[in-house]
């Protein structure tokens, strides 16, 4: 059982997750208007990923008998100036969430609820992947440079980040 102020505060970081995942999926969608694939491709994961954090709030809830809330999601932007600046959004929103869910570890210290911190713990590790994924692919685009000539680089790198991943997945499955 949590509290109702835990029980508020992990609805609204399910609020948080979704608008991550329905921001990426705007931003997927310009990358391929843009003929960039690559980001196309990896903004699309990162959206599932996104949703997949919100499911797993949302189960959480429902776990520990409290009423998980569907949240009301504000439509997102469609366009971006640049894919540079698109992804220091993601890198800024990123690390909003890392905030967000610090607050909620300092609630759970308030409260002395061991198990939602508990449960916590997941998102303090992808949040710290997630972050050092975005500087790292911010770091690409400094070095190249976000130039019309650098586009197609700058999607080649963000694609040999989407093919590592997916060995990466392809290993852990074989290793279940
Ligand atoms: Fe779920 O926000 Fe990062 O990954």
């Amino acid at each position: 059982m949590i509290s109702q102020r835990m029980e508020q505060a992990l609805n609204a970081q399910i609020e948080m997750e979704a608008s991550a995942s329905f921001l990426y999926l705007s931003m997927a969608a310009w990358c391929d208007r843009k003929g960039l694939n690559g980001a196309a491709r990896f903004m699309y994961r990162q959206s599932a990923e996104e949703r997949s954090h919100m499911l797993r709030i949302f189960h959480y809830i429902s776990d520990v008998d409290g009423a998980a809330a569907t949240p009301g999601i504000r439509q997102p932007p469609h366009d971006f100036a640049s894919i540079r600046e698109l992804f220091e959004e993601v890198y800024a929103h990123e690390q909003k969430v890392t905030h967000a869910i610090h607050k909620l570890l300092d609630l759970c210290n308030e409260e002395d609820d061991y198990t939602t911190h508990n449960f916590l713990q997941w998102y303090i590790t992808e949040q710290r992947e997630e972050e050092a994924l975005m500087r790292t692919i911010l770091d690409k685009i400094r070095l190249i440079g976000d130039g019309p000539q650098s586009l197609y680089f700058i999607d080649k790198e963000v694609e040999a980040i989407n093919q590592a991943t997916a060995a990466a997945e392809a290993d852990a499955e074989e290793e279940i």
